[in-house]
Protein backbone atom coordinates (compact mmCIF):
# COMPACT_ATOMS: atom_id res chain seq x y z
CA UNK A 1 0.00 0.00 0.00
CA UNK A 2 0.96 3.51 -1.22
CA UNK A 3 1.11 6.12 1.49
CA UNK A 4 -0.93 8.83 -0.18
CA UNK A 5 0.03 11.41 2.04
CA UNK A 6 3.73 11.02 1.80
CA UNK A 7 3.88 9.52 -1.97
CA UNK A 8 2.13 10.61 -5.65
CA UNK A 9 2.11 8.21 -7.98
CA UNK A 10 3.39 9.16 -11.36
CA UNK A 11 3.43 6.88 -14.20
CA UNK A 12 3.19 3.66 -11.49
CA UNK A 13 6.02 5.61 -9.91
CA UNK A 14 6.38 6.33 -6.06
CA UNK A 15 7.76 10.07 -6.15
CA UNK A 16 7.84 11.64 -2.54
CA UNK A 17 4.86 14.44 -2.77
CA UNK A 18 7.76 17.39 -0.49
CA UNK A 19 9.36 17.04 -4.08
CA UNK A 20 7.21 16.67 -6.84
CA UNK A 21 3.63 18.90 -7.49
CA UNK A 22 1.43 19.30 -10.34
CA UNK A 23 2.83 21.57 -11.49
CA UNK A 24 6.64 20.36 -11.93
CA UNK A 25 5.68 17.09 -13.24
CA UNK A 26 4.01 19.28 -15.95
CA UNK A 27 6.98 21.17 -16.30
CA UNK A 28 9.21 18.23 -16.39
CA UNK A 29 7.08 17.38 -19.23
CA UNK A 30 7.06 20.27 -21.17
CA UNK A 31 10.99 21.57 -20.70
CA UNK A 32 13.00 22.54 -23.49
CA UNK A 33 15.91 20.61 -23.28
CA UNK A 34 18.72 22.77 -25.10
CA UNK A 35 21.67 20.63 -27.35
CA UNK A 36 23.98 21.91 -24.90
CA UNK A 37 22.00 20.58 -21.69
CA UNK A 38 24.05 17.71 -19.89
CA UNK A 39 22.06 15.39 -17.87
CA UNK A 40 23.46 13.52 -14.94
CA UNK A 41 20.89 10.95 -14.47
CA UNK A 42 20.58 8.18 -11.68
CA UNK A 43 18.90 5.69 -9.64
CA UNK A 44 18.59 7.40 -6.20
CA UNK A 45 21.62 7.33 -4.24
CA UNK A 46 23.96 6.12 -6.68
CA UNK A 47 25.84 9.88 -7.12
CA UNK A 48 23.76 12.20 -7.87
CA UNK A 49 25.23 14.79 -5.26
CA UNK A 50 28.69 13.51 -6.10
CA UNK A 51 27.71 14.45 -10.02
CA UNK A 52 26.50 17.79 -8.51
CA UNK A 53 29.50 18.73 -7.19
CA UNK A 54 31.51 17.41 -10.25
CA UNK A 55 29.86 18.84 -13.70
CA UNK A 56 30.23 22.56 -13.12
CA UNK A 57 33.62 23.01 -12.74
CA UNK A 58 34.01 20.41 -15.51
CA UNK A 59 31.83 22.77 -17.39
CA UNK A 60 33.05 25.63 -16.63
CA UNK A 61 37.02 25.43 -17.13
CA UNK A 62 37.37 24.34 -13.44
CA UNK A 63 36.02 27.42 -11.85
CA UNK A 64 35.00 26.10 -8.33
CA UNK A 65 33.24 29.57 -6.82
CA UNK A 66 29.58 27.40 -7.78
CA UNK A 67 30.26 24.65 -5.24
CA UNK A 68 31.60 26.84 -2.97
CA UNK A 69 28.58 29.27 -2.56
CA UNK A 70 25.50 27.54 -4.25
CA UNK A 71 23.71 24.69 -2.44
CA UNK A 72 23.91 21.53 -4.54
CA UNK A 73 20.03 21.58 -5.54
CA UNK A 74 20.08 25.10 -6.85
CA UNK A 75 23.56 24.33 -8.39
CA UNK A 76 22.69 21.36 -10.95
CA UNK A 77 19.08 21.44 -10.44
CA UNK A 78 16.70 18.38 -10.41
CA UNK A 79 14.76 18.23 -13.84
CA UNK A 80 11.34 16.99 -12.26
CA UNK A 81 11.16 18.54 -8.63
CA UNK A 82 9.74 21.22 -7.28
CA UNK A 83 11.94 23.70 -7.73
CA UNK A 84 12.78 23.73 -10.97
CA UNK A 85 10.75 25.86 -13.05
CA UNK A 86 12.13 28.98 -10.88
CA UNK A 87 15.86 27.38 -11.30
CA UNK A 88 16.10 26.01 -14.88
CA UNK A 89 14.88 28.80 -16.73
CA UNK A 90 17.39 31.09 -15.73
CA UNK A 91 20.33 28.77 -15.32
CA UNK A 92 22.87 30.00 -17.68
CA UNK A 93 24.22 27.76 -20.01
CA UNK A 94 25.50 25.42 -20.72
CA UNK A 95 23.48 23.90 -18.31
CA UNK A 96 23.78 20.87 -16.10
CA UNK A 97 20.81 19.13 -14.75
CA UNK A 98 20.04 15.99 -12.92
CA UNK A 99 17.07 13.82 -12.75
CA UNK A 100 15.93 10.52 -11.41
CA UNK A 101 13.72 9.64 -14.29
CA UNK A 102 13.67 6.83 -16.49
CA UNK A 103 14.72 7.30 -19.77
CA UNK A 104 10.81 7.10 -21.32
CA UNK A 105 9.55 9.75 -18.47
CA UNK A 106 11.82 12.33 -20.15
CA UNK A 107 10.24 14.67 -21.99
CA UNK A 108 9.92 14.56 -25.58
CA UNK A 109 12.19 17.45 -26.51
CA UNK A 110 15.23 15.98 -24.95
CA UNK A 111 14.77 12.89 -27.42
CA UNK A 112 14.61 15.77 -30.35
CA UNK A 113 17.90 17.26 -29.00
CA UNK A 114 21.78 16.50 -29.03
CA UNK A 115 21.99 17.18 -24.96
CA UNK A 116 24.14 14.75 -23.50
CA UNK A 117 23.71 11.95 -20.44
CA UNK A 118 25.99 10.69 -17.91
CA UNK A 119 24.02 8.07 -16.06
CA UNK A 120 26.03 6.55 -13.09
CA UNK A 121 24.88 2.88 -12.06
CA UNK A 122 25.94 1.90 -8.36
CA UNK A 123 25.75 -1.29 -7.02
CA UNK A 124 22.20 -1.79 -6.04
CA UNK A 125 23.36 -3.54 -2.77
CA UNK A 126 24.65 -0.79 -1.61
CA UNK A 127 22.11 1.72 -3.07
CA UNK A 128 19.96 -0.41 -0.79
CA UNK A 129 21.12 0.01 2.23
CA UNK A 130 22.10 3.80 1.57
CA UNK A 131 18.47 4.39 1.04
CA UNK A 132 17.16 2.36 4.18
CA UNK A 133 19.64 4.89 5.93
CA UNK A 134 17.98 7.79 4.00
CA UNK A 135 14.90 6.42 4.67
CA UNK A 136 15.56 6.28 8.36
CA UNK A 137 16.62 10.21 8.54
CA UNK A 138 14.56 11.88 5.74
CA UNK A 139 11.17 12.66 7.73
CA UNK A 140 9.16 13.08 4.54
CA UNK A 141 9.30 9.47 3.60
CA UNK A 142 8.01 6.16 5.51
CA UNK A 143 10.10 4.53 8.35
CA UNK A 144 11.66 1.64 6.11
CA UNK A 145 10.83 -1.05 8.99
CA UNK A 146 13.14 -3.80 8.94
CA UNK A 147 16.06 -4.23 6.44
CA UNK A 148 14.68 -7.10 5.35
CA UNK A 149 11.17 -5.82 4.97
CA UNK A 150 13.17 -2.89 3.10
CA UNK A 151 14.86 -5.32 1.07
CA UNK A 152 11.40 -6.82 0.01
CA UNK A 153 10.18 -3.13 -1.29
CA UNK A 154 12.99 -2.73 -3.27
CA UNK A 155 13.17 -5.69 -5.15
CA UNK A 156 9.34 -5.03 -5.99
CA UNK A 157 10.06 -1.90 -6.72
CA UNK A 158 7.52 0.09 -4.14
CA UNK A 159 10.12 2.36 -3.86
CA UNK A 160 10.49 5.97 -5.06
CA UNK A 161 11.10 5.98 -8.55
CA UNK A 162 10.55 1.86 -8.95
CA UNK A 163 12.59 -1.12 -9.48
CA UNK A 164 16.65 -0.33 -9.83
CA UNK A 165 16.52 -2.44 -12.42
CA UNK A 166 13.80 -1.22 -14.48
CA UNK A 167 15.66 2.23 -14.64
CA UNK A 168 18.78 0.60 -15.52
CA UNK A 169 17.72 -1.24 -18.33
CA UNK A 170 15.59 2.34 -19.52
CA UNK A 171 18.65 3.93 -19.95
CA UNK A 172 20.21 1.62 -22.34
CA UNK A 173 18.13 3.17 -25.41
CA UNK A 174 19.86 2.31 -28.59
CA UNK A 175 18.55 5.63 -29.75
CA UNK A 176 20.95 7.41 -27.66
CA UNK A 177 23.78 6.10 -29.12
CA UNK A 178 27.06 8.24 -28.36
CA UNK A 179 25.09 10.86 -26.53
CA UNK A 180 25.20 8.97 -23.56
CA UNK A 181 28.05 7.76 -21.19
CA UNK A 182 27.84 5.12 -18.55
CA UNK A 183 29.69 5.27 -15.52
CA UNK A 184 29.42 3.54 -11.95
CA UNK A 185 29.92 5.24 -8.90
CA UNK A 186 32.68 2.35 -8.11
CA UNK A 187 34.52 3.42 -10.82
CA UNK A 188 34.59 6.75 -9.50
CA UNK A 189 35.49 5.87 -5.89
CA UNK A 190 38.11 3.82 -7.62
CA UNK A 191 40.09 6.48 -9.96
CA UNK A 192 38.18 9.88 -10.21
CA UNK A 193 40.67 11.52 -11.98
CA UNK A 194 40.23 8.76 -14.29
CA UNK A 195 36.61 8.82 -14.42
CA UNK A 196 36.92 13.30 -15.07
CA UNK A 197 38.71 12.42 -17.95
CA UNK A 198 36.31 10.07 -19.68
CA UNK A 199 33.41 12.74 -18.67
CA UNK A 200 35.87 15.33 -20.05
CA UNK A 201 36.50 13.78 -23.05
CA UNK A 202 32.95 12.91 -23.77
CA UNK A 203 31.33 16.61 -23.11
CA UNK A 204 34.33 18.01 -25.72
CA UNK A 205 36.27 19.92 -22.97
CA UNK A 206 39.92 19.90 -21.22
CA UNK A 207 41.12 21.28 -18.73
CA UNK A 208 44.55 21.72 -17.43
CA UNK A 209 46.08 19.39 -14.92
CA UNK A 210 46.16 21.29 -12.48
CA UNK A 211 42.31 22.54 -12.64
CA UNK A 212 41.62 18.59 -12.49
CA UNK A 213 43.32 18.10 -9.56
CA UNK A 214 41.69 20.50 -7.97
CA UNK A 215 38.33 19.55 -9.22
CA UNK A 216 39.21 15.62 -8.04
CA UNK A 217 40.07 17.20 -4.42
CA UNK A 218 37.31 19.23 -3.83
CA UNK A 219 34.92 16.55 -4.96
CA UNK A 220 36.45 13.99 -2.50
CA UNK A 221 34.17 12.23 0.30
CA UNK A 222 36.23 14.09 3.06
CA UNK A 223 35.95 17.45 1.64
CA UNK A 224 31.96 17.36 0.51
CA UNK A 225 31.54 16.48 3.45
CA UNK A 226 32.45 19.41 5.23
CA UNK A 227 30.66 21.96 2.21
CA UNK A 228 28.26 23.26 3.42
CA UNK A 229 26.81 24.09 -0.21
CA UNK A 230 26.92 20.20 -0.79
CA UNK A 231 26.26 17.80 3.04
CA UNK A 232 22.91 18.80 3.47
CA UNK A 233 23.24 20.58 6.44
CA UNK A 234 21.60 23.90 5.12
CA UNK A 235 18.22 21.31 5.60
CA UNK A 236 16.55 21.73 8.61
CA UNK A 237 16.35 18.89 10.68
CA UNK A 238 13.17 17.96 10.73
CA UNK A 239 13.33 17.71 7.20
CA UNK A 240 16.38 15.48 7.20
CA UNK A 241 17.46 14.60 10.61
CA UNK A 242 21.15 14.22 10.37
CA UNK A 243 22.00 13.15 13.99
CA UNK A 244 20.12 9.94 12.79
CA UNK A 245 22.65 9.51 9.52
CA UNK A 246 24.52 11.55 7.72
CA UNK A 247 23.24 12.65 3.88
CA UNK A 248 26.98 12.04 3.12
CA UNK A 249 26.83 8.67 4.93
CA UNK A 250 29.88 6.56 4.44
CA UNK A 251 31.05 7.20 0.51
CA UNK A 252 32.10 3.89 0.12
CA UNK A 253 31.42 0.48 -1.96
CA UNK A 254 30.71 -3.16 -0.27
CA UNK A 255 29.04 -1.39 2.89
CA UNK A 256 26.39 -4.08 1.94
CA UNK A 257 28.35 -6.90 3.01
CA UNK A 258 28.10 -5.54 6.67
CA UNK A 259 23.76 -6.14 6.16
CA UNK A 260 22.72 -8.86 4.25
CA UNK A 261 22.53 -12.05 5.51
CA UNK A 262 24.19 -15.11 3.15
CA UNK A 263 20.33 -15.77 2.57
CA UNK A 264 19.10 -12.36 1.83
CA UNK A 265 22.13 -12.01 -0.88
CA UNK A 266 21.48 -14.98 -2.40
CA UNK A 267 17.61 -13.94 -2.66
CA UNK A 268 18.44 -10.45 -3.54
CA UNK A 269 21.23 -11.68 -6.17
CA UNK A 270 18.78 -14.09 -7.65
CA UNK A 271 15.85 -11.85 -8.54
CA UNK A 272 18.58 -8.84 -9.86
CA UNK A 273 20.29 -11.74 -11.87
CA UNK A 274 17.00 -12.50 -13.03
CA UNK A 275 15.25 -9.18 -14.03
CA UNK A 276 18.68 -8.00 -16.29
CA UNK A 277 18.49 -11.38 -18.07
CA UNK A 278 19.07 -10.81 -21.88
CA UNK A 279 19.59 -7.47 -21.42
CA UNK A 280 23.29 -7.94 -21.64
CA UNK A 281 24.20 -5.53 -19.19
CA UNK A 282 27.47 -6.36 -17.27
CA UNK A 283 28.70 -4.62 -14.23
CA UNK A 284 32.01 -5.03 -12.06
CA UNK A 285 29.47 -6.11 -9.42
CA UNK A 286 27.94 -9.05 -10.75
CA UNK A 287 29.62 -11.96 -9.34
CA UNK A 288 30.17 -10.41 -5.88
S1 LIG B 1 20.12 11.22 -3.73
O1 LIG B 1 19.29 11.33 -2.50
O2 LIG B 1 19.55 10.30 -4.71
O3 LIG B 1 20.45 12.52 -4.30
O4 LIG B 1 21.48 10.55 -3.19
P1 LIG B 1 22.84 10.41 -4.02
O5 LIG B 1 23.59 11.66 -3.94
O6 LIG B 1 22.55 9.85 -5.36
O7 LIG B 1 23.58 9.25 -3.23
C1 LIG B 1 24.04 9.45 -1.92
C2 LIG B 1 25.17 8.46 -1.73
O8 LIG B 1 26.33 8.93 -2.45
C3 LIG B 1 27.42 9.05 -1.53
N1 LIG B 1 28.36 10.11 -1.96
C4 LIG B 1 29.68 9.89 -2.12
N2 LIG B 1 30.39 8.76 -2.00
C5 LIG B 1 31.73 8.85 -2.21
N3 LIG B 1 32.37 10.00 -2.52
C6 LIG B 1 31.68 11.16 -2.64
N4 LIG B 1 32.34 12.29 -2.92
C7 LIG B 1 30.26 11.13 -2.46
N5 LIG B 1 29.27 12.06 -2.49
C8 LIG B 1 28.12 11.41 -2.17
C9 LIG B 1 26.72 9.36 -0.22
O9 LIG B 1 27.58 9.21 0.87
C10 LIG B 1 25.59 8.35 -0.27
O10 LIG B 1 26.04 7.00 -0.12
P2 LIG B 1 26.14 6.23 1.29
O11 LIG B 1 26.46 4.81 0.94
O12 LIG B 1 24.81 6.36 1.97
O13 LIG B 1 27.26 6.90 2.04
Amino acid sequence: MVDNNLYRLYHGLMLPKIAHTDESLNYLQNFQVKDDDTFAVTYPKSGTTWMQEILPPLLNGGDLTSVQTIPNWDRVPWLEETQAPVLLDKLPSPRAIVSHMPCHLMPSSFFNSKAKVIYVARNPKDVLVSSFYFHKMANFLEDPGTFEEFTDKFLSGKVLFGKWTDHVKSWRNPELADRILYITYEEMLQDLREVLGRILNFLGRELSADALDRVVNNSTFKNMKTNTMSNYSLVPDVVLDQKKSNFLRKGIAGDWKNHFSPELNAKFTSVIQEEMKGSNIKFSWDNE
